[in-house]
């Protein structure tokens, strides 16, 4: 994969020449082109800001100076023309961050694999002139795209960590390939080919639009959020590594992260567990008697055990699920 930046801060991209992304990059596994956006402006300041139409505070980036900076980057006779129909969109895809986006999620991460070459806008001030944006959606795909819901001073900082979220799932790039897909969120590497739905369709927040792997461990934690994990020594500072990860026994050691994971996420996450209970596969009877054992983070204290659970979650998990 190629990835081109555009930034202004051109120094803030070192971090992609260290571990793992600067290996692949070192191997050819991903080509990064960091450019700054200086050298389209040509007035002897090399000016790419100005006061905004219409008033306002700060500063608003310049439409003439970006669009410079893709005619060269991404040439538009490379870019006209859609895909063949039943193809993957191959052409080269515009990324500006932005916090009016929409979410960047491990979605959006594997759904970016699938391209050849990524372009992201760092934009700075108050934002790029918005032209701009309009005139790159008449020759490619464009994504307005948000990495949460805080403010940041600029772009780069969100494309660092789309550019992270995205090579780890390149084929190769990861040491190991399997870590990838047991994450929380289902991430899996690109190259591992689609998989079928899992019985009763595809569990959430496994929001892995390429599908995750038969058999995988991951399927099992789909939707909820990874639990504790623990390495030698087995008693550190007084505090032991529960026995049953020493037992061998693999179907206890299975139930005891499957417990552990429910109660990470209803404690931290109360709105994926109000999505896996709207989906009828997601959580097993088990699964159930072990949330309201611990009250559903403390909201649901009943010991029935069913989707009517999900009724005493806080409204806004009910919102964010949706
Ligand atoms: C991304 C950016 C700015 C209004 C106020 C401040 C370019 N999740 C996110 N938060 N903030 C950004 C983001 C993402 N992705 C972000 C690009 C720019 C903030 N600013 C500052 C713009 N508009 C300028």
């Amino acid at each position: 994969m190629r990835i081109d930046i555009v930034t202004i801060f051109p120094e803030y991209f070192g971090p992609l020449s260290v571990s793992l992304i600067g290996k692949a990059a070192a191997r050819g596994d991903i080509e990064f082109y960091v450019h700054d956006l200086r050298q389209w402006a040509h007035d002897p300041h090399r000016t790419v800001d100005d006061t905004p139409f219409g008033g306002g505070p700060g500063m608003v980036m310049k439409p003439e100076v970006w669009g410079e900076a893709l005619d060269e980057i991404a040439p538009p006779d490379r870019t006209g023309n859609g895909p063949e129909p039943g193809q993957p969109d191959r052409r080269p895809r515009l990324i500006v961050p932005t916090p009016s986006g929409v979410p960047f999620n491990q979605a959006s991460a594997a759904r970016y694999t699938q391209s050849g070459q990524l372009i992201f806008a760092c934009g700075r001030y108050e934002g790029i002139d918005t032209r701009f944006i309009d005139e790159a959606r008449s020759r490619m795909p464009v994504d307005e795209v948000s990495i949460g819901d805080y403010v940041l001073a600029g772009g780069e900082a969100a494309v660092l960590v789309m550019v992270e979220a995205i090579s780890r799932l390149l084929p190769g790039v990861l040491g190991n390939q399997r870590s990838a897909r047991d994450d929380s969120f289902g991430g899996h590497a690109a190259g591992d080919g689609p998989a079928p739905e899992p019985p009763g369709g595809p569990l959430l927040p496994n929001l892995d639009v390429l599908g995750g792997m038969p058999g995988d461990v991951a399927d099992s934690m789909a939707g909820l959020l990874e639990g504790p994990v623990y390495t030698r020594p087995r008693v550190w500072r007084g505090r032991e590594v529960p026995d049953v990860l020493l037992s061998g026994d693999h179907a206890a050691i299975a139930r005891w992260r499957r417990d552990a994971a429910l109660l990470r996420t209803a404690a931290n996450r109360p709105d994926l567990i109000f999505r896996a209970a709207a989906d009828p596969a997601a959580l097993s009877r088990r699964d159930w008697q072990v949330l309201s054992a611990m009250g559903l983070s403390g909201v649901v204290g009943s010991a029935e055990s069913g989707p009517e659970e999900a009724a005493r979650l806080p409204a806004w998990s009910r919102d964010m699920a949706h």
